[in-house]
């Protein structure tokens, strides 16, 4: 998959900027012997934020940003000067993605809608400079804060699309076909499985000039939910859709069957996909008489509606659109509300082919990063367990 343009999964590490030191400076000038205390805050570390964005619909651009760093603060000077802050990093994501803590697999956070920032890391906060410290008792504190650290994160970034209308079916079973007669996407077709390798997301049409958004995946077979086939990269593309259209050809030799076994692959991957609205659809229905339908029509399962069509020769395509854009506008499915939870990753989420293609012979960044610091003034006298707790006169 490393040619793909089609990137719904990336690790990347980040950072925080680190809060700036507050000085510690007394005022000195001609005629004041004792000017006090005046050394000014440290300025706050960058923080790391994503953004929406709804013209980007892969995470393609940050394959190649392995390292996202924010700015640290300056430290603060004499005359009670503030320092700088530290420049925040605004990362484009596509609507959709799902964030994850790469080390333990918890769920971090999500970005759902063109132009929502949400904050990764947050930078540290500067430290306070002496002249916070001086009280009645001490007139020259001699201390000041140093800035709160950096947070360093390893995260996985995973795109779950979000469409209107998801097409699940084994391969062979018509998606793209489908998805090419009802909308301008032109997907591969051809008479051999797994032709559909990534999810194409195509409009859909509809009267007096409304549209819906239909992703075809790729393929789902017996054990998809165990990782078999193309199975379960794509399935998480599903979560997001308010309604689930499922597809099987009028030739399959158990109808019934193979719906159902879609079913169980998509309830053991993930059970909150059965609270989704569904519809059956019998594709490639141009090979059926009237006869054979109604006897069809008489096996299929009765918990879901049923659609004979045929992209091919263009049947019951009108039928099927009609009951897809009633699904979708039925309250109950609506995209925004469908409380999918986002479990968190298991190990063989993490142990990819994708990890080894970012982190293989990239020099391993450099943790440590006492040079960083020193670059932006970190006062070496400083350390850590000084922080909040300055020594009491
Ligand atoms: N007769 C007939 N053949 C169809 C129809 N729709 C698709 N086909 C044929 O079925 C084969 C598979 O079609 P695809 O659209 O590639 O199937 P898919 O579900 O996308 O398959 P994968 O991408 O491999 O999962 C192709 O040879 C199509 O020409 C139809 O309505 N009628
Ligand atoms: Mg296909």
């Amino acid at each position: 998959m490393a040619d793909s343009n089609f990137i719904d999964y990336v690790k990347i590490l980040c950072r925080s900027g680190k809060g700036g030191a507050g000085s510690r400076h007394f005022h000195r000038a001609k005629y004041v012997p004792k000017g006090g205390p005046d050394g000014g805050d440290g300025g706050r570390g960058g923080h790391i934020i994503l953004k929406g964005n709804s013209h980007m619909w892969t995470l393609l651009p940050l394959r190649y940003r392995r390292h996202i760093f924010a700015g640290n603060g300056q430290s603060g000077s004499g005359g009670r000067s503030f320092g700088k802050d530290g420049d925040d990093v605004i990362v484009d994501v596509p609507c959709g993605t799902v964030v994850f803590d790469a080390e333990t697999g918890e769920f971090l956070c999500e970005v759902t809608y063109d132009g929502e920032e949400v904050k990764l890391l947050r930078g540290g906060r500067g430290g306070l400079g002496n002249w916070h410290f001086k009280s009645a008792t001490n007139r020259t504190p001699r201390y000041a804060q140093p800035g709160e650290p950096a947070i360093e994160k390893s995260v996985i970034l995973e795109l779950k699309l979000l469409a209107d209308v998801g097409l699940v079916g084994f391969p062979n079973a018509g998606k793209s076909t489908l998805l090419s007669a009802l909308s301008a996407a032109r997907p591969k077709i051809a008479d051999y499985p797994f032709t559909t390798m990534e999810p194409q997301l195509g409009i859909v049409p509809y009267r007096d000039s409304r549209s819906f958004v239909m992703a075809d995946i790729p393929g789902i077979i017996e054990g998809a939910s165990e990782g078999r086939g193309l199975g379960l990269r794509f399935l998480r593309h599903i979560e997001r859709n308010a309604v689930l259209l499922f597809m099987v050809p009028a030739d399959a030799d158990d109808i019934r069957h193979e719906y159902e076994v879609l079913l169980k692959e998509l309830e053991t991957f993930n059970p909150q996909l059965m609270d989704k609205q569904r519809i059956l659809a019998i594709s490639k229905s141009d090979m059926l008489d009237d006869e054979l339908k109604e006897e069809i029509a008489t096996m299929l399962p009765d918990d879901v509606p049923h659609v004979f069509i045929s992209a091919v020769a263009q049947q019951g395509l009108t039928e099927l659109k009609d009951m897809l854009w009633s699904a979708i506008n039925d309250e109950r499915n609506q995209i925004a509300t469908p409380a999918i939870t986002h479990r968190p990753l298991d190990g063989h989420h993490r142990v990819r082919e994708e990890d080894e293609f970012i982190f293989e012979n990239v020099p391993q960044p450099d943790v440590d990063g006492e040079e960083d610091w020193d670059e932006e003034g970190w006062d070496e006298e400083y350390d850590d367990d000084e922080y909040f707790e300055p020594d009491q006169p």
